[in-house]
């Protein structure tokens, strides 16, 4: 298999960790791509974004959310459960994470306009669900125990939000914050993290 993805995309970063984690690492060829700077990813996937998975079958797989659904059927342990309502329950986390993500990209890239076109209720509304998803993980009762699918795009989502210097979101989130440092130290979360190159 082939994963087209960029080091610092959060989406492509909950792929990877759940593939390290199921040990399929070793079975995926890492190939970066720059879906802001080119149209490479776009024969593949209409929306030329990253993470885009090419099966062995040379099937075409995209987004993460369905990339870690198919990686989950290809091994043991399984990351997403089974049967409801951990299932349910699991893929709501992975959701809330994933859209806290888009609303975090959304910020970066309108960081990157000059300053005097910046759009405040852009910034308002995506903070605000920012605040909110990161509250609702303060609350969940996360266990470094159990690192699913949810707990891992959760894991990745912060892993971006320190990468871009989006938020201070330790402040006041002290469950949450001593959950991440735990889980950071995790071999599957060290060998993906950005900043280590
Ligand atoms: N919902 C998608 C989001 C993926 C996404 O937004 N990827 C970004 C990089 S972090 C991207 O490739 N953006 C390129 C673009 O929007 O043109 C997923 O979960 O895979």
């Amino acid at each position: 298999m082939r994963l087209l993805y960029s080091a610092l995309s959060p989406f492509a970063r909950k792929v990877r960790v759940l593939a390290l984690e199921k040990g399929l690492s070793d079975r995926i060829a890492l190939e970066p791509a720059t879906p802001y700077q080119d149209d490479a990813v776009r024969s593949l996937n209409p929306l030329n974004k990253v993470p885009t998975l090419v099966t062995d079958e040379g099937e075409a797989v995209y987004d993460s959310a369905v990339i870690c659904d198919y990686l989950d059927g290809l091994s043991e342990p399984r990351l997403i459960p089974p049967a409801q309502p951990e299932r349910h329950r699991a893929l709501t986390l992975e959701a809330a994470a994933d859209g806290m993500g888009d609303a975090a990209l959304l910020v970066v890239r309108e960081r990157m306009r000059p300053e005097g076109e910046h759009r405040q209720d852009l910034f308002d509304r995506q903070l605000k669900a920012i605040a909110a998803a990161l509250d609702l993980f303060d609350g969940a009762g996360l266990s470094a125990d159990r690192f699913g699918v949810g707990e891992i795009a959760v894991a990745a989502q912060l892993g971006y939000l320190d990468a871009r210097k989006v938020v201070d979101w330790r402040d006041g989130r002290p469950a949450l914050a001593s959950w991440f440092e735990i889980v950071s130290k995790r071999a599957s979360m060290v060998a993906s993290d950005p900043s280590a190159g």
